[in-house]
């Protein structure tokens, strides 16, 4: 009865790979939703967890997964999310000590790989936050703004123009929900597959207003079946933000190098990570 030694599980390089395992078979089997994959749903929540940050203040960020609550998962630009937080649930549960906040940083670096993107180096150390922590509304950014919101809200996390283009790239991936967001459709046409489409679609296709009751979105004129975003058509009307949407659409290699780089950073920001925190590079499943 005396106060004994807790025996605390430190967990190994090892042991990061088997929860990325377990994600990329969970992704593999739950092939039922949307195109096929919950990835493109669980990049956006690595992203939405992350790009509340301010460097400023040093507040919001991936460390501590405040989304769980209900003023942050509230939050309009969060619809949906909940179905990504939901699909890594049984995860949480089979590997009980990885942190919500890792894990979800973890899932976003799976999907991504899993998807044939770039590697993305992982450095474990989130800790999960109290609800206190949850951030004000307003930091993620609003779609039907232009080159100037871009700025304020990409700035504001530390980045600059030629990382808002390349972090932009991930529209590649996935669509816009009616019941989410209220706009509707994918960017491209294999939005389970991370390419450089999304640059060369701007560049290629000729985009026109939507003719619906919608909020306000473009769609191409030849097949009517794809969309941007008005934030989407500021990279290609902002010229110091348009010489990269041209480098990126001519050069695949150089959009995956500068996108797994640019994603690192923002799925890092204002984590306090242990000066002894080793990255870990995990082996994608599919290769
Ligand atoms: Fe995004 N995004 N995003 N986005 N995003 C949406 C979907 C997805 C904006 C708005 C929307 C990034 C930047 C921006 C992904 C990744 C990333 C939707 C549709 C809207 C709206 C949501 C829905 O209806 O379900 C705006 C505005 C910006 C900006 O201003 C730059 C970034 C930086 C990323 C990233 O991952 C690095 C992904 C993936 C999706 C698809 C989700 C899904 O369910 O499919």
């Amino acid at each position: 009865g005396s106060a004994g030694v807790t025996k605390v599980f430190t967990p190994t390089q090892e042991d990061y790979q088997k929860v990325y395992n377990e994600i990329a078979a969970r992704l593999e089997e739950k092939d039922d939703y949307d195109d096929g994959s919950y990835g493109p749903v669980l990049v956006r929540l690595a992203w939405h967890a992350s790009g509340t940050y301010d460097k400023e203040t040093g507040t919001g960020g991936s460390n501590g997964a405040t989304m769980r609550f209900a003023p942050e998962g509230g939050h309009g630009a969060n619809a949906g999310l909940v179905s990504a937080r939901d699909f890594l649930e049984p995860v949480k549960a089979k590997y009980p000590w990885i942190s919500y906040s890792d894990l979800w940083i973890l899932a976003g670096v799976c999907a991504i790989q899993e998807m044939q993107g770039p590697i993305i180096s992982f450095r474990p150390g989130r800790a999960d936050k109290d609800i206190a922590a949850c951030t004000p509304d307003g930091r993620l950014p609003d779609a039907s703004q232009g080159n100037k919101h871009l700025r304020d809200i990409f700035y504001r996390m530390g980045f600059n123009d030629q990382e808002i283009v390349a972090l932009s790239g991930a529209h590649a991936l996935g669509r816009c929900h009616t019941t989410r967001s209220g706009f509707e459709g994918p960017w491209t046409f294999s939005p389970t597959v991370v390419t450089n489409e999304y640059y060369k679609l701007l560049l290629s296709e000729t985009w026109q207003w939507k003719k619906w009751n919608g909020p306000k979105q473009l769609e191409d004129k030849k097949t009517k079946s794809l969309m941007m975003l008005p934030t989407d058509m500021a990279l290609v009307s902002d010229k110091s933000f348009k010489q990269y949407v041209d480098k990126y659409a001519k050069d695949e290699e150089l959009f995956f190098k500068d996108f797994s780089a640019v994603v690192t950073k923002l799925f890092e920001l204002g984590v306090p990570f242990a000066e002894t925190t080793e990255k870990i590079i995990f082996k994608p499943t599919n290769v």
